[in-house]
Order: C-alpha cells, then structure tokens, then sequence
C-alpha cells in the first residue's frame, strides 16, 4: 500500500507522544533507512572499535588490567552483536551491513582510525571516547524504535563500566612518576580534539540532524551533546592533574558553560572519507577476520541444516494419536 500523508502525518503523531515503533509497525521508508544507516553504522563502530584496544591485551602491565581489557573488548562485541540484531529487525541482514563495511561503503566512527600508541591510550579511550560514546548514547535508550532502544539501555550500563576502568587507568598513570604522567598528558593531547569529532559535525552542517529529531530517534543535537561532554570532562581532567590542549579553553560565567577552540573539520572529514592515519589498516583487519571466521560460519550452518533434518524426520516417524 503506497503511503499517504495522512499515514506519515499519523506516524509523527505517534512518535511525539513518545509511543514506540516496534519491528511489524508501519513505518515511513525514511525512517526505516535512517535507523538502519544509524544503528549499522553504530554496530560497525562497536566491532571496528574493538581493534585499537585489542592490541594492547597480549602488552597490558598486570594480570587485573588484562583481565579488565579483555573483558571490555568483549562487551564492544555484544554491543555491536545486540546492534546488528536490531537492524536486521528492519529487513536488513548482517551480511548486507557487513559487506557495505567490507566494501568501504558504510561509514563508522572516525574515532576508531587513530593508533594506540602506549598504555595510557587504553585508559583515555575509556575516559574520553567511551565518556562521548556514553554522552551520546544515553538520549538513545529513548529513540523511539523499540529495539534500538531496548538495546541502547544495556549498552550504556556496559558503557559506563568502561568510562571508569578507563579513568582508572588516567588516574593510577596521573599519580605515578613523571615518566607515567607524561605518557597520560601525551594520551590526552592525541586522543581530546578526535574524541569531540566523535559527535558529528557542527549543527549547521549537519543534514541528518532535524529530520532525525522530529522522528525521535536523536533527542539532542550534535553541538549539544559536544557542550555537555565538554562541560563534564574538563573538572575530570583537572582532577588528574592533566592539562587539555586548547588554549582558547575557558569557562563562560555569562553562558554557564566552557568555550574551547575550534574543531579542524578539515581532518575530520579526511578521517570519514577514508583517509585518517588507520583507516586502510582497520578495515584489512576486519576483512582477515571475517575471511578466517568462515569455517565457524559454515560449520554452524551444517549443524543447523543436520538438527533441522534431524527434527523433522522425528516428527515424521512419530506415531500419529488415534
Ligand atoms: N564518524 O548529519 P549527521 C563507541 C557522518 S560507539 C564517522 O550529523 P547523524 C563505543 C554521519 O554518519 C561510537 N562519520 O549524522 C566504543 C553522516 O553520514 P551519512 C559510535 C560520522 O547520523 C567505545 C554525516 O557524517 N556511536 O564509541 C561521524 O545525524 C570504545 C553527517 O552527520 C554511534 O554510532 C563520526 N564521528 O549524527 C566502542 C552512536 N559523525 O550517514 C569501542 C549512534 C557523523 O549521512 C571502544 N549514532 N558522521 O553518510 C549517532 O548518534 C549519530 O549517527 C551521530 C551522527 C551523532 C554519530
């Protein structure tokens, strides 16, 4: 049935009044292609994501910070797997979204295209990139598609457990020798200007921003979000100890809020094109595991095929009641 502006104007409506769209709901087709674009792009993130941090679990200092590492690695796996599971909810399948990221045609955070040079990398990625994940994130437990949000909510418990053993590491590394603070003020300086790249462009160049808002799916703007990360970060950072690097950094008793310096959007459009310092290097490695997991795959595959066989020749040679 081709959809009428009343049936659009009706969807608005329902999404206004806070009511969630579940998977068998009529929806417009921009809102279906929307979510997918968002929540795949959100799964890939999650996966990609799992690279910077997974080189340093074989090099982690302690037998707890390996356990920690490992364990939040495999939490950015469940998150991208609960992720790829509510796309698929609207008729798109996870091998559709992964070939599109094999192929370089789905976009995933820039943030995941910077090296991780020392172990202090591993404590500003739960600080900083995992504190904007979750500044982020949090509005997104109550975009109005059920699954996303359902997921959204676990997720940002999971995601919050990272921002701290991330702080926890800033913190140990802060308070340690010179040596260990230089390596945390160096993390810092690498990992801050990205990390406020992670929400996206300025609000005046952001094409996705309003129609996403009336929909429900983002609660706040991109410019917002930055501020109030901001805004949160910086006393965290004093508290380590650490300078931010922006020298216009300021707080602004007139607005309630800091200033900082300017975003070099030039560099991040670079890193979405493709060109950041890591992007080539992520995606090789997400096609070398894909290609090596495919025995698992089939092997799955064929014991599914034989417990169907093996269901239905029970039931045909089940005895029929009189
Ligand atoms: N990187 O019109 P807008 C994590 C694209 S998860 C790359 O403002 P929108 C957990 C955007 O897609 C991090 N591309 O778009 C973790 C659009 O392109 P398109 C991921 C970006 O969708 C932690 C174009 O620019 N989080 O970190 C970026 O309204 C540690 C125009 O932009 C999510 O995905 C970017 N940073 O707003 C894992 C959250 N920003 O698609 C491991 C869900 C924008 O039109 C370790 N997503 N673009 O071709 C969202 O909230 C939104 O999609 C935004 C972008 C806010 C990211």
């Amino acid at each position: 049935m081709a959809p009428t502006i009343d049936m659009e104007a009706r969807f608005l409506d329902y999404v206004t009044a806070e009511n969630k769209v579940e998977p068998k709901d009529w929806m417009p087709e921009g809102y279906r292609k929307t979510l997918v674009r968002q929540i795949s792009q959100h799964a890939h993130s999650e996966i990609v994501g799992m690279l910077p941090e997974a080189n340093w679990i074989t090099r982690a200092p302690s037998l707890r910070s390996k356990l920690i590492l490992l364990a939040k690695v495999q939490d950015e796996a469940g998150h991208g797997l609960y992720l790829y599971s509510a796309a698929e909810t609207l008729g798109t399948s996870r091998d559709e979204m992964i070939a599109d990221l094999h192929s370089g045609k789905a976009k995933y955070s820039s943030i995941f295209n910077y090296p991780t040079l020392s172990w202090a990398d591993m404590g500003a990625i739960g600080w900083l990139v995992d504190g904007a994940a979750i500044q982020n994130q949090v509005m997104l437990c109550r975009a109005s598609y059920g699954p996303y949000s359902r997921a959204m909510v676990r997720i940002c418990k999971e995601e919050s457990f990272h921002q701290r053993q991330g702080y926890e590491i800033m913190l140990h590394l802060a308070k340690g020798t010179q040596e260990q603070k230089d390596m945390a003020q160096d993390a810092l300086n690498r990992w801050w200007w990205p990390s406020l790249m992670m929400f996206g462009p300025s609000d005046d160049n952001s094409p996705n921003s309003a129609q996403s808002m009336a929909w429900r799916i983002k609660r706040k703007s991109n410019d917002e979000l930055r501020q109030e990360f901001v805004d949160k970060t910086v006393p965290q950072a004093k508290f380590l100890g650490l300078s931010i690097p922006d020298a216009d950094l300021r707080w602004n008793e007139a607005l309630g809020q800091h200033d900082f310096g300017s975003i070099d959007w030039n560099e991040f459009f670079a890193v979405v094109a493709g060109n950041g310092p890591c992007n080539s290097e992520r995606i090789e490695a997400r096609r070398k595991a894909h290609a090596e997991g495919a025995w698992v795959r089939e092997a799955a595959s064929a014991y599914a095929a034989k417990q169907a066989a093996r269901r239905s020749s029970a039931a045909a040679t089940k005895p029929q009641a009189a």
